[in-house]
């Protein structure tokens, strides 16, 4: 059992710069999913040249793409993970193990900066709010972090709707209400690669629309 393959997706929208060192950094035992939208820079290229799997998905979305991962994936726990570069696949097997032995449904981390301004304010105020939110309803979480483990079919049985980025506070909703065993681990979260950019909280606009997928989440 120790030594079954473990699945990681990895959204990817324009991550040419940064998925050398995502992809080089996963443990071994752990296969790459990378589920692309369209790269114009020849991410899916780059993915498969370095042993990862690549699944294009049609619909664009962070939603979309982590849903498509989760489908293609066979391992009985799968992981998620940002492709950009902010966060250490390193980190994984804590999430692994914390699932597989330790008892819990989902595993997911806290972003602890690295560095300052790797965390934009807006972004942060928002995902704070929100988890707030989360903590009034019983689930222990600070943050509503890209990086996650899971039962592969406990989070396909889940029923996540979202395709854009009220992905991961929908699936956090739902996990809560389904009484899972959430835990959450510090992990360190740095400046994304260099020559990439920001699909999301790097812009006021970006976190704008984050916020509002989210909220749509909440009503789900
Ligand atoms: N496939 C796919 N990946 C996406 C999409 N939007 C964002 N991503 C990826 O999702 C992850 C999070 O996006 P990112 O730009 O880092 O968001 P930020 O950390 O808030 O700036 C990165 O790995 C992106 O490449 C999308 O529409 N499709
Ligand atoms: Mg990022």
């Amino acid at each position: 059992m120790a030594t079954e393959t473990i699945d990681v997706v990895l959204p990817c929208l324009n991550e040419a710069g940064a998925l050398p060192g995502v992809l080089g950094g996963l443990p071994s035992g752990y296969r790459a999913i990378v589920v692309d939208n369209g790269s114009s820079d020849g991410s899916p290229a780059i993915a498969a040249r370095l042993g990862a799997l690549v699944v294009i998905e049609n619909h664009l979305g962070y939603g979309a793409a982590v849903h498509t991962g989760l489908e293609a994936a066979t391992s009985d726990v799968v992981c998620f993970i940002d492709a950009d570069g902010s966060l250490d696949p390193g980190d994984l097997p804590r999430l692994v193990a914390e699932v597989r032995t330790e008892g819990a449904d989902l595993a997911v981390g806290r972003r602890v900066p690295a560095e300052r301004g790797v965390w934009p304010w807006h972004a942060r105020a928002g995902n704070l709010l929100l988890a707030t939110v989360l903590r009034r309803q019983g689930l222990p979480v600070h943050d509503i972090a890209p990086i996650r483990a899971v039962r592969r079919q406990a989070l396909l049985d889940l029923g996540v709707a979202d395709r854009a980025f009220g992905y991961p506070l929908e699936m956090l909703i739902k996990a809560g209400r389904a009484g899972w065993r959430v835990r959450e681990f510090d992990v360190p979260y740095g400046r994304r690669a260099a020559g990439t950019t920001s699909k999301v909280s790097g812009s006021v606009r970006g976190t704008a629309r984050a916020v509002r997928d989210m909220v749509k989440a909440l009503g789900s």
